[in-house]
């Protein structure tokens, strides 16, 4: 299936958007940080995309390529990218399984064996899915199913599958109401836990569900979380709260998503990639996307 290569691609550029914004506000002096987004003051240029960018970069040209995820290939993809460019801030576990991987090894073993057998439950699985959730979103069971794969590619723990398939479905569910009203907030997250294996993330996304609605975003990041832990639990379901807040209009939910701190790059990447997928860029700023490193043509 190729027929969502340019809504796939439309929540790549808005995925990468937002880990480059997102990452523009890591800043030193947290009270000047603090005014300057109660101000919208926009941080100055550029803005380096990070591994959320880079590995989405590698699974959307692999649906490019293949059609569908095949995990031998996606694994070797992710392992290539790192050892082209390992200063992309990966996750602390990254390090190890993508220079094993890269080396040869299997990557059924090298990610069960991670945090003592557990696998990692970190969000990374889940930073990088928002295209595939657009590019199979005429099915949702094939999204449940290609976004399961992709994660275990790196993260073999349950919790980070259930945060991948969330943002896949997510982002499947926007791309799919392009053109129509978007469904309420609670409508919205209801729906995509219902695609969710029992989880941690499963119940917190029904938690967020059931925020009233005139909750701040720092009282959602505070009974969410909001990516400190760098989980999928942790991280998902708030930013998935935040997709939701204003879902025709992406530079206004990444500016509400950064008033969480917390992950940021990926909190927002996470909100870019599912937004995007509905509205593509056309209502983001000309600075904005100036100011956003480039996506590189596609490498043969
Ligand atoms: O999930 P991962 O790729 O990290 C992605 C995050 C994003 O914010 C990126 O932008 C980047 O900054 O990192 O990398 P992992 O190292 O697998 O997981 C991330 C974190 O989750 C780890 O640093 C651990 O703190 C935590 N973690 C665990 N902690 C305890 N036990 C993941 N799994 C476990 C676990 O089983
Ligand atoms: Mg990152």
């Amino acid at each position: 299936m190729n027929g969502g290569v340019g809504v796939a691609r439309d929540s790549l550029e808005g995925l990468v958007l937002g880990d480059a914004f997102g990452q523009s506000w890591f800043v030193r002096d947290a009270e000047a940080g603090e005014r300057w987004l109660a101000g919208r003051v926009l941080r100055p240029g550029p803005w380096k995309w990070t591994d959320d960018g880079a590995m989405a970069i590698v699974l959307y040209e692999h649906l490019v390529r293949y059609g569908e995820v095949r995990e031998d290939a996606l694994a070797a993809g992710f392992a290539a990218e790192y050892a082209r460019d390992p200063y992309r801030q990966y996750g602390a576990s990254m390090h190890e399984v993508l220079e094993r991987i890269g080396a040869g090894e299997g990557w059924r073993a090298v990610t069960a064996e991670q945090f003592d057998g557990q696998g990692s439950w970190g969000n990374g699985a889940a930073m990088r899915v928002a295209p595939l959730g657009a590019w199979f979103r005429t099915d949702l069971a094939m999204v449940v199913d290609q976004a399961r794969r992709s994660a275990l590619a790196t993260h073999a723990h349950p919790e980070a599958v259930a945060g991948a398939v969330a943002v896949a479905v997510a982002a499947a569910l926007a791309a799919a109401g392009r053109g129509g009203p978007a469904p309420s907030r609670p409508e919205f997250l209801r729906e995509v836990a219902a695609r969710v294996a029992p989880s941690e993330v499963r119940t917190l996304l029904l938690e967020a569900a059931a925020l009233p609605a005139g909750t701040t975003v720092r009282k959602a990041a505070d009974r969410l979380g909001s990516g400190w832990r760098i989980s999928a639990p942790d991280t998902v379901p708030f930013a998935l709260w935040c997709a939701a807040l204003s879902p025709d209009d992406l530079p206004e939910a990444l500016w509400r998503t950064v008033e969480g701190w917390g992950d940021r790059d990926t909190t927002c990447a996470i909100v870019g990639g599912v937004i995007a997928a509905r509205t593509s860029l056309s209502a983001v700023p000309a600075q904005w996307r100036a100011h956003t490193e480039a996506i590189p043509a596609r490498r043969p």
